[in-house]
């Protein structure tokens, strides 16, 4: 189970305390995605969960789709937030008009 997520350093960082949320309202299992688990979460903190136009969360298998325009001059990475992963290298830079 991966996210797939494009944003800046620091987005990804603030995205990092909301994912360790998702482990412990066990949304984020470590093979798989409870989402009956995420819709609960998602009625109880009356917000949106990943599905945001950045960011993919995909079930072990799956694949997914962002349209993304990028800007001529960007510095962003694209990363997995589930905990563990980013600090495990699953990140890259993305550099543009550099
Ligand atoms: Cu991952």
């Amino acid at each position: 189970m991966h996210e797939f997520s494009i944003a800046t350093a620091e987005m990804h960082k603030a995205h990092a305390p909301e994912m360790i949320m998702m482990v412990e309202h066990g949304v984020l299992k470590a093979d798989h995605i409870n989402w009956d688990a995420a819709k609960k979460m998602q009625a109880s903190m009356g917000h949106g969960m990943h599905n945001e136009p950045n960011s993919l969360l995909l079930d072990p298998g799956k694949s997914g789709e962002i349209v993304w325009h990028f800007p001529k001059h960007a510095t962003l990475e694209f990363a997995c937030n589930v905990p563990g992963h980013y600090d495990a290298g699953m990140t890259g830079k993305i550099e543009l008009g550099h």
